[in-house]
């Protein structure tokens, strides 16, 4: 069974309120309370048997406590990323500072000019990554990334995104064989066996949930999703990320699992 034994995250910063945002949650978010939920996704985290490396606010830009963006860990490598976003794309020389801890310096890969690609794009399923071809991820950027994961003896194949963010903002792997799917991506071929659990449409913003070492994060205020996770046989802890969701973040985005 998969094991993560570590955890980046970032703290929040003032900047956060003139993060990106589709406007799909409207609102601008509270830094104050945002800080609170932060603490408490770290609790949530370290009840999962991972250690928790806690990496300062930097506010050189809005949107780097998206730390799930800028870089890809896997068992075997790290990925830094060339995010689509201008607005984001210096926040991939923090972040490879950080990942310099964990990792020696030939496992360290890069995603280069013209490709683009972020790691909410990329969602890990054992030794297969799907990553989503967005508004953020270019062919070229996947290109690269297949081209690296294969390396590292990793299997790689795109998936069209049309509506959402990210690949992640709308399906998450939670392990032995379940996902939750929503949206564009219920019907999708590539995903058709797996265990898929359907998000009801009011609960789109549950999809993004996390698998950590058998216990699954779910974002509080879901319900129905909380439930299914339940049936489905995981510890659940439930955080609240309403400040994040104003800026279309989620759980997985918050941080970087390994
Ligand atoms: C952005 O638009 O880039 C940020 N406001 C939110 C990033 C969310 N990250 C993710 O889904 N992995």
């Amino acid at each position: 069974m998969r094991k993560f034994n570590h955890v980046i995250v970032k703290r929040p910063c003032k900047a956060m309120t003139e993060g990106i945002t589709s406007g799909l949650y409207p609102g601008i978010p509270d830094f104050n309370l945002a800080l609170k939920q932060h603490d408490a996704y770290i609790e949530a985290l370290k009840q999962c048997g991972v250690d928790v490396t806690i990496l300062p606010a930097d506010e050189n830009y809005p949107d780097p406590c998206f730390v799930e963006d800028p870089a890809v860990l896997t068992e075997k490598c790290a990925i830094i990323t060339n995010p689509g976003a201008a607005s984001r794309n210096g926040e991939k020389v923090s972040i490879e500072e950080a990942v310099r801890k964990f990792y020696p310096e030939d496992r360290i890969e890069h995603i280069i000019s013209p490709g683009t690609l972020e790691g909410g794009d990329v969602m890990m399923c054992g030794n297969h990554f799907f990553v989503g071809r967005s508004a953020r991820t270019n062919a070229e950027g996947i290109r690269q990334f297949t081209a690296i994961l294969a390396k590292y003896g990793y299997t790689c194949s795109e998936v069209r995104l049309e509506e959402v963010l990210h690949l992640k903002t709308g399906v998450n792997y939670l392990e032995n064989n379940n996902m939750l799917v929503s949206g564009e991506f219920i019907n999708k071929p590539e995903f058709e066996t797996y265990n898929k659990y359907v998000i009801p449409e009011e609960e789109a913003y549950a999809a993004n949930c996390i698998w950590v070492n058998d216990t699954v994060i779910v974002p509080e205020g879901y319900p129905a999703v909380l439930e299914a996770v339940k049936a489905m046989g995981y510890k659940t802890i439930t955080v609240d990320t309403s400040e994040f969701r104003k800026l279309d973040g989620g759980l997985s985005c918050l941080s970087l699992r390994f």
